[in-house]
């Protein structure tokens, strides 16, 4: 135990924390896309430049344990924040418990998707502050109070359990996120650049020098208009839509170092008008980067002649979420579009030259003939990237309240990953995964760099094949995990 009060003078010392994940499926896909955790670094923006702050990114990690005791160690921080998906939620917990007992002084904050919609679940004593919203200008604030010994919860956003009305808090809406000009710039500077890459496909050459390439991660927006049932988005943020204005995203993308950049935004095109003039401003200010997006089917067949600017401009991969190609699924989960359109959307891309991504849903009611015409999709789309999520009622949602019950694991937020099914399956467990695995296998054939015979490194192409295969293993042995043994041995957590 190292105890370690601030006294109000000297170097104030922050530890922010990314936990490592739990599930094998959920490493495994690390191999292929691995970004940088740029929530630690806008929360690290909104820490006053006087103060010391380092992230510790437990994800990059072999042994995460043994480097997390040695930054605890060696930062001996006074205040320590933890972010995190609801799947980590119990790893978090663990974490807090470990600081608190190297030093029973610091103060455990907590912010992230998890405490945002479930923070009933951070309650625990060794947590002080769950932080319900943005984190940046929040964590300021936190730090400003901490300097000034004043208390460290305040309004609808920093909740404590010593707050009278803590529970009433955490039982209301999360509260609205604050003005986007107010939120910080990412400190980028805190982590090993070199360490965060995605698979890279698009290859109008025919030839790439890497498909590992390194890549930065940027928000322009924040929050989505749509109400699709299996998302937790629009639950967060009352459907608003946050913008950052064109100048602010080109001046970041402007000063970032890396040739590729992910937007992570949770719809980055549903104004196209600010998308427009984003891509006007790369093309007048000669930036030459290569992007990769998400956006929906129906924004591609509404403008065509917005995606061939931004592949002017160096989109180069979209992700589609297509869920599924059948009507009264896509009405299932309220996804407001048709597989009509989704086709159309498919045509498009090809048609600009961008690579799709489509991402398709697994239902748990699927049987072999469901699964099948899944198969007979990945044939009609390719060439293009193709992934599947299994459809798991999400935290925070009513349709996680309405089917809480029926769910066939004993931490539903630990299973919480879009893999492994909460629901019972009308297949058997096994044979659905078996199933599941084979999808990600053809989806393989339908790849852009093989459809296009796109020339890679050899030992790229070696890497791709023996990751691909551990993928495939992890994916076929999901069912594994809902072994009560397993559980009970904690050799999942
Ligand atoms: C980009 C993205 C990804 C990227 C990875 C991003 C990354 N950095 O690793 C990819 C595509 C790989 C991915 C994968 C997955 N994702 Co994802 N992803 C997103 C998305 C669209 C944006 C996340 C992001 O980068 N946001 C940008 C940052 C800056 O914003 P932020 O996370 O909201 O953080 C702010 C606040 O939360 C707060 N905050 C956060 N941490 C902290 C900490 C402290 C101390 C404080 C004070 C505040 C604070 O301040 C931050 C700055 O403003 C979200 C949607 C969403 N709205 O969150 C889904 C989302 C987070 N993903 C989700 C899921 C389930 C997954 C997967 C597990 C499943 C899947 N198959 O998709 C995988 C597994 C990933 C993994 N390896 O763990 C869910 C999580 C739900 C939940 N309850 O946990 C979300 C919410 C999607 C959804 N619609 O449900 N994802």
């Amino acid at each position: 135990m190292t105890a370690n009060r601030y006294e109000g003078n000297g170097l104030l010392r922050i530890l922010l924390v990314k936990p490592h994940l739990q599930l094998l499926v959920a490493k495994r896909l690390n191999d292929f896309l691995h970004l940088e955790p740029l929530e630690l670094e806008i929360v690290a923006g909104g820490v006053p430049e006087e103060d010391y702050v380092a992230i510790c990114d437990l994800t990059l990690e072999k042994k995460p344990m043994e480097v997390y005791y040695r930054q605890l160690q060696k930062i001996n921080p006074h205040i320590i924040g933890f972010t995190g998906y609801s799947n980590q939620s119990a790893k978090v917990k663990e974490l807090a418990h470990i600081a608190r007992a190297h030093n029973p002084f610091v103060v455990v904050v907590v912010g992230g998707i998890h405490a945002i919609i479930s923070p009933l679940d951070y309650a625990a004593d060794d947590i002080d502050i769950i932080v319900r919203g943005e984190g940046g200008t929040t964590f300021g604030e936190i730090v400003k109070r901490f300097k000034l010994g004043q208390p460290l919860y305040f309004g609808e956003v920093a909740l404590s359990q010593k707050d009278i009305n803590f529970v009433e808090k955490a039982n209301a809406l999360p509260p609205a996120y604050p003005d986007v000009k107010t939120i910080p710039l990412a400190r980028r500077d805190l982590v090993q650049r070199s360490r965060y890459f995605s698979v890279w496909t698009s290859s109008p050459e025919k030839k790439l020098d890497t498909i590992f390439p390194r890549i930065a991660s940027v928000r322009t927006s924040y929050g989505c208009k749509f109400t699709c049932s299996f998302c937790v988005v629009h639950h967060i943020m009352g459907k608003k839509y946050l913008e950052r204005s064109p100048e602010d995203v080109v001046n970041e993308i402007e000063n970032i170092k890396e040739e590729h950049i992910y937007f992570v935004d949770d719809e980055t095109f549903l104004n196209e008008k600010r998308m427009n003039e984003i891509a006007n401003l790369l093309l007048q200010r000669g930036i030459k980067k290569k992007y990769v997006s998400w956006a929906r089917a129906d924004t591609i067949v509404r403008r065509p002649d917005l995606f061939l600017l931004w592949k002017k401009a160096g989109l180069g991969i979209v992700y589609v979420g297509l869920e599924a190609m059948d009507e009264s699924r896509l009405k299932n989960y309220k996804k407001r579009t048709t597989v009509e359109t989704s086709m159309k959307a498919i045509a498009l891309l090809q048609e600009i030259g961008i690579t799709l991504h489509a991402s398709l849903m697994v239902d748990p009611n699927f049987s072999v003939e469901d699964f099948r015409s899944v198969e007979k999709v990945i044939k009609l789309i390719r060439p293009a990237e193709v992934s599947f999520t299994v459809f798991s009622p999400s935290p925070g949602t009513e349709l996680w309240h309405k089917h809480k019950d029926e769910f066939i694991c004993n931490d539903p937020y630990l299973f919480y990953d879009c893999m492994h099914t909460l629901l019972p399956t009308k297949l058997k467990i096994k044979r659905f995964y078996e199933h599941f695995a084979r999808l990600y296998r053809l989806a393989w054939s339908a790849n852009p760099l093989r459809v296009n015979n796109v020339r890679i490194p050899y030992n790229e192409v070696l890497k791709a094949i023996v990751d691909g295969t551990k993928y495939i293993f992890a994916l076929r042995s999901i069912h594994r995990d809902y072994l009560p043994q397993r559980v009970v041995d904690k050799k999942l957590i």
